[in-house]
Formats: C-alpha cells, sequence, structure tokens
C-alpha cells in the first residue's frame, strides 16, 4: 500500500513538472515571438537612422569638396564607388551621381516658354539614343505653361484618357513623372533614365562627367565618337576650365558658354541599409550652391 501511495505521488509530481514545464515553454514562444518582432521593430528604426546618417556623411562629403575646388569630376572622393561598409549587424552602401552629368530635362522650358536651342539639344539626345526626337515636343508642351499644343499634347489630349488628367504646365519635380507624358513608355523610359535628369533650376551640363551622348547632344557638330574621344582625354586629365576643352576640341567647334559647366550642384543620393533581416533604401536630390551644408530637395524611401 505505501509502496502504491508512494508511486502515485511521483507520477502526480512528474505530472506537475511536465505541466509546468510545457507551461514555460508556451510562455516562452509567446515570449520569443514578441521578442522577435519588437527586434525586427528596432532593427527597422536602426536602418532608418542609419540611413540618415550616411545621408549626412554624404553632405559633409560634398560640403568639404566643394570648399576644396570649384572644379567637379569623376576622380574626386564623391563619385568614388566604395564597397559595402559592415556596420554593426549589417551593411551600409550609397553612391552620389552628379545630376548635371545628365541632360535636365527642365531646361526645355524657361520662364513657362519653350528654350529653342534646349529643346534642339534634347531632340538630338533623343536621336543620338535612337528615340524618336518628337518626344521632345511632348516633353516641352507637358512642362510650358501655356495649354496650346506646340506640336505635342496638352489637356485636349489628357483629359481623353482614363482617368483623366491635365498636363503640369510646370517644370517635372522627379523624373519618374515622365510616366505621365505621352509617349513616354516603359522601354523610352527606361533608355532615357541613364541620360536625363529633373532639376529644380537651369542647368548646364558638366563635361567633367556627363556621357559621350549627353555632350553630343550639348555640343552642335561634335558628334557621338567626337564626344567619346573627348571623354576618353578627360578621363586622362579633367577640364579645370573653357580654355581646357577648347583646346581639346576641334578648331570649327562652338560652345555656348551656359550650355556647359566644370562644376555641379546638383546630386542624386542613394542609400542602403541592412541590420540583421530589415533593409531601408532611400534617395534623395541634394543641391549643394555654395560650400555651406547641402540643402535635401526631396527624399524619398524606397
Ligand atoms: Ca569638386
Ligand atoms: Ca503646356
Amino acid at each position: 500500500m505505501r509502496a502504491h501511495q508512494q508511486g502515485v505521488a511521483i507520477i502526480l509530481a512528474m505530472g506537475v513538472v511536465a505541466l509546468a514545464a510545457l507551461t514555460a515553454s508556451a510562455m516562452m514562444t509567446a515570449q520569443s515571438i514578441w521578442l522577435r518582432q519588437s527586434e525586427l521593430n528596432a532593427e527597422h528604426v536602426q536602418a532608418q537612422a542609419l540611413i540618415k546618417v550616411g545621408l549626412d556623411w554624404t553632405r559633409a562629403l560634398l560640403s568639404n569638396d566643394k570648399r576644396a575646388s570649384n572644379v567637379d569630376y569623376l576622380g574626386e572622393p564623391w563619385a568614388l564607388r566604395l564597397p559595402p561598409m559592415p556596420v554593426e549587424n549589417g551593411e551600409l552602401s550609397g553612391r552620389i551621381d552628379d545630376q548635371q552629368g545628365a541632360f535636365n530635362l527642365n531646361n526645355l522650358v524657361r520662364d513657362g516658354k519653350v528654350n529653342i536651342a534646349q529643346l534642339a539639344h534634347f531632340k538630338s539626345l533623343l536621336s543620338i539614343l535612337g528615340l524618336p526626337p518628337a518626344l521632345a515636343d511632348t516633353l516641352s508642351d507637358w512642362i510650358d505653361a501655356d495649354s496650346e499644343p506646340q506640336g505635342g499634347a496638352e489637356d485636349e489630349f489628357y483629359r481623353t484618357l482614363q482617368p483623366p488628367y491635365l498636363a503640369a504646365n510646370r517644370p517635372l519635380v522627379d523624373v519618374g513623372e515622365l510616366a505621365l507624358v505621352r509617349g513616354f513608355d516603359d522601354g523610352v523610359r527606361a533608355r532615357l533614365r541613364p541620360f536625363v535628369s529633373a532639376l529644380p533650376v537651369f542647368t548646364a551640363v558638366n563635361v567633367n562627367t556627363a556621357s559621350p551622348e549627353v555632350i553630343a547632344a550639348v555640343i552642335d557638330g561634335l558628334g557621338l565618337d567626337g564626344a567619346r574621344a573627348l571623354v576618353d582625354k578627360r578621363d586622362r586629365t579633367y577640364f579645370r576650365d573653357r580654355t581646357d576643352l577648347i583646346n581639346q576640341l576641334p578648331r570649327d567647334i562652338t560652345v555656348a558658354a551656359e550650355d556647359i559647366s566644370f562644376s555641379s550642384d546638383y546630386f542624386m543620393v542613394q542609400m542602403r541599409v541592412t541590420i540583421g533581416s530589415a533593409q531601408a533604401r532611400s534617395m534623395a536630390l541634394l543641391a549643394r550652391p555654395n560650400a555651406n551644408w547641402p540643402v535635401i530637395i526631396w527624399r524619398k524611401m524606397l
């Protein structure tokens, strides 16, 4: 009898221990889900904070660069592509792209009116890229202040779309806006994207950072082959000023002063941060009109 009672007691005790263990493990599971959740949130917050740190770092780099000299070329620290930087529990990477190395689409219109010289430059860029030059007229109508079609499309056309909308009649804020403009389909935009920018003011093309396609578009008569030869020379020795450039151009080529520059004020910064399983990506357009802290014109998380 005593032995039986002992046996029951042992079984009961084992049961209690097993139950306690089960409860504890259930509690731990719940807690670890909660911990994991808050860890994920923490990782996300940390990733966002690092994006800001990275952006501030690029602003410091650009501000120091402006202080160092008034020329911008691809051999400078801001233009170097750094490998991803390890940070605690993840990595940070980023790149800065000179937006004046591209053709500024907003140059097409000045004070609300189409700028004929810039329209010709853009048409020439389009034909170099194998795209229809008439797209330049369509984009000019989209940006210019009036609602009279000048070879392109205005409200009359956009109103017939489903859903209908109106022409912007103001400068582009971002190149992505091209998706709304007649004829700028996915294929056209993909082809154009590396060669164009959308900046808030009229800008010259920086011949120290521009591609041969963009240089050929803004220097009349040079042609793509001439521009490629020029870029080869530039990549060995950058142009300090207009005299440096003119010395490298064929004698019969002239360049309008407002079309080209040797320095830049607008930069696109792309950042990517990974912390644990959280990721954050951002794009920001920076303006650097002087050696002060660059201004963020817009910034978006991707
Ligand atoms: Ca510089
Ligand atoms: Ca218009």
